[in-house]
């Protein structure tokens, strides 16, 4: 089955009960047994639940994988992740990720005992130095968010698999629409699927998939362990939007090549990060592991004023002013007082996160009017 078939046929089949073709929303905490433990497959929704499972065998299919998990949160699905490590394990992390991984990193589990690197991956190389007899993980996002980075997955994961440590990729800003990373050799793959793959900005929500069986059980025994899982309705919503994941991904990555080009020829600005460019440091990176280059960028104006990229996010009418990204609308952020808030000034200044940063998610709008809009706001 090819990509745009699984967005909506992949890992699905119509109900039993009455052949309803959408999963109906099982909104039931719990399942009849005739004898203990004489049940249908399903025996308490923390464990399991028909219209979660739907969704994680979609969730599995589009990301070429055997397993799929849906947690609460993308925050929840990375937490299980984490907690595959035992007191004294160490984490390779990219240096540029979301302030909330961060967070959840130094803040939370530093306290447990992991030790977390955070460096930076574009080559691929400059990792070695960092593994030791305790690395278990290497953690990247990629791109990343939000300076856009392209990180090369398959170095990395033949590099992770001769040292027999995990692999996990955060495909957030990608979707498997544009890259799949258990194809190119990573263990795990997670999502905050609050973002493209619900797409709508109306449901909160987590993911991974694997191929290993036993990394699979492991997983599933910690989501029912600790409980961070999603409801039925948000399992219900998300199958939704991933149907129309491809068509929405091919007007994200056109209206986000065209807000681009604008802004680099625009006067007023001094920067725009975007893999698109053939000068963006790992353009060819991007181009190889990459379908296109989504609809993600972030800028600079000259002069890198604060003041200035704040009265273009207050003047902006069409991307409005808000945390989050990958809904069909656009919008715009400020990273350094929101979504990257939770990463200390000079270690967020090291990786390109300044204050006059600005982030934007482009939308599916009319490109002329997204163009227009910022038109007038840098004006
Ligand atoms: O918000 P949540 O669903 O818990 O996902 C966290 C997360 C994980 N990974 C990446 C790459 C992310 O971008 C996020 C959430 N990011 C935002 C809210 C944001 O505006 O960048």
């Amino acid at each position: 089955m090819k990509f745009n078939t699984k967005t909506i046929h992949g890992g699905q089949e119509h109900d039993p009960a009455y052949g309803a073709v959408m999963p109906p929303i099982y909104q039931t905490t719990t399942y009849a047994q005739s004898t203990p433990g004489g049940h249908k497959g399903f025996e308490y929704s923390r464990t399991h639940n028909p219209t979660r499972t739907a969704l994680e065998n979609s969730l599995a299919s589009i990301e070429n994988g055997k397993h799929g998990l849906a947690f609460a949160s993308g925050m929840a699905s990375i937490d299980a992740v984490i907690k595959l490590l035992e007191p004294g394990d160490e984490v390779i992390s990219t240096n540029d990720l979301y302030g909330g991984t961060y967070r959840l990193f130094t803040k939370v589990y530093e306290k447990y005992g992991i030790k977390f690197h955070f460096i930076g991956m574009e080559n691929a190389a400059k990792i070695e130095t960092y593994i030791n007899a305790n690395t278990k993980l290497i953690w990247i996002e990629t791109p990343t968010n939000p300076m856009l980075n392209v990180i090369d997955i398959k170095s990395i994961a033949a590099l992770a698999r001769t040292r027999q440590i995990l692999l996990a990729v955060d495909n957030t800003f990608a979707t498997p629409y544009l890259q799949q990373p258990l194809t190119l050799g990573a263990d795990i793959v997670m999502h905050s699927a609050t973002k493209y793959l619900g797409g709508h900005s109306d449901v909160v929500m987590g993911a991974l998939v694997v191929n290993d069986d036993d990394l699979a059980e492991k997983l599933a025994f910690l989501q029912n362990a600790s409980g961070a899982v999603s409801g039925p309705q948000d399992c219900f919503l998300m199958l939704r939007g991933i149907k129309t994941l491809h068509i929405r991904m091919q007007r994200h990555c056109e209206n986000g090549k065209k807000v681009a080009e604008f802004l680099a020829d625009h006067p007023k600005i001094e920067k725009v990060y975007w893999p698109g460019f053939k000068d963006h440091p790992n353009h060819d990176i991007a181009k190889s592991q990459m379908k296109d280059f989504g609809g993600m960028l972030s800028f600079i104006t000259i002069g890198n004023d604060y003041n200035e990229a704040i009265r273009i996010v207050e003047n902006l009418r069409l991307f409005t002013l808000a945390e989050s990204l990958g809904g069909v609308e656009s919008l715009s952020g400020h990273p350094a007082s929101m979504t990257h808030a939770s990463i200390p000034k000079e270690e967020r200044e090291k990786t390109g996160v300044v204050d006059s940063l600005i982030r934007l998610s482009v939308g599916i709008e009319d490109a002329e009017d997204l163009i227009d809009d910022l038109k007038q706001a840098l004006n």
